[in-house]
């Protein structure tokens, strides 16, 4: 095994020995709050379901079932905390169903003609992918006609785009036209630093400031679409 795999292993079980101790520490409190936020984080660090159930859950619970054992909680902290802990597999249940549920939906990334700038573009596909969604990634400077026999290929629910240089806004707006023309029912995220005020009342599209927004923007315009 060679030693960036095996940083990586350590890397990840210490982030899961915190994220026990902190699981562990809100059930001893009875913190349903504290305890929700750190499965929260446990599953926006990418640990799996397997990982959290054996990794952080259990543990915490084998705990209060020795600190009962021990008289050193009542029954009644170990009832809350397991109460607790129920309540949580029903949030990793829905975390898991919503990302099922984008399954089915397409995404299609791009940056328009004459933008190399990719590495947002990137971001927003690992982010997309990550959420369940299906990616299809034709990267950094595609000319209009491409990005349409694109889209009419593909039939992406959402086609996302950067766009990091101000005088590459038209042929952004260009490839959206272009696309709209052809297909009227596209749906559009954009976003980047070159995004001026020309697309923001654009109909269809839905802008971004930061990529951590990406996902919400996109569940936005597939609900929309759905209601078209
Ligand atoms: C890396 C880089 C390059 C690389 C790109 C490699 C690649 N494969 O991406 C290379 C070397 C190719 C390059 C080339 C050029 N570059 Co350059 N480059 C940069 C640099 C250093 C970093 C860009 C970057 O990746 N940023 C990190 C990303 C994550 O941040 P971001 O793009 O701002 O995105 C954030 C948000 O805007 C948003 N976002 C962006 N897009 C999207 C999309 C969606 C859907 C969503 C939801 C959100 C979102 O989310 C991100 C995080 O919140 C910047 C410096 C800077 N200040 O940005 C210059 C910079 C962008 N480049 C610049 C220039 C001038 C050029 C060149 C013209 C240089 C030259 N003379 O050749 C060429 C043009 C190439 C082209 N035609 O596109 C200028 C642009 C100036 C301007 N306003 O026009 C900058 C600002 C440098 C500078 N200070 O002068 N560049």
């Amino acid at each position: 095994m060679g030693q960036r795999e095996n940083d990586s292993r350590e890397l990840r079980r210490s982030i899961l020995g915190e994220l026990e101790r902190a699981f562990a520490a809100a059930l001893l409190a009875g913190d349903e709050i504290a305890a929700e936020t750190t499965i929260r984080e446990a599953m926006d660090a990418r640990l799996s379901s397997a990982e959290i159930d054996e990794g952080i859950i259990a543990p915490a619970l084998w705990l209060l079932g020795a600190l009962w054992e021990q008289g050193e909680i009542s029954v009644a902290d170990e009832h809350l905390a397991t109460e607790i802990a129920l309540r949580v597999l029903a949030l990793q249940r829905e975390a898991d169903r919503v990302a099922q549920s984008r399954r089915g939906y397409r995404v299609l990334l791009a940056t328009p003609a004459g933008e190399r700038h990719v590495v947002a573009l990137r971001m927003a596909s690992n982010l997309l992918g990550g959420a369940g969604y299906w990616i299809v990634m034709l990267g950094a400077d595609v000319p209009a006609e491409a990005l349409v026999a694109s889209v009419l290929r593909h039939r992406p629910d959402v086609i996302c785009m950067s766009l990091t240089m101000p005088a590459i806004t038209v042929e952004l707006m260009d490839a959206v036209l272009q696309v709209q023309s052809a297909w009227p029912d596209a749906q559009f995220v954009v976003g980047g630093r070159g995004i001026g005020t020309q697309l923001r009342s654009q109909p269809g599209v839905g802008i971004c400031q930061r990529v951590s927004e990406v996902v919400e923007a996109v569940d936005a315009r597939v609900k929309r679409a759905e209601l078209n």
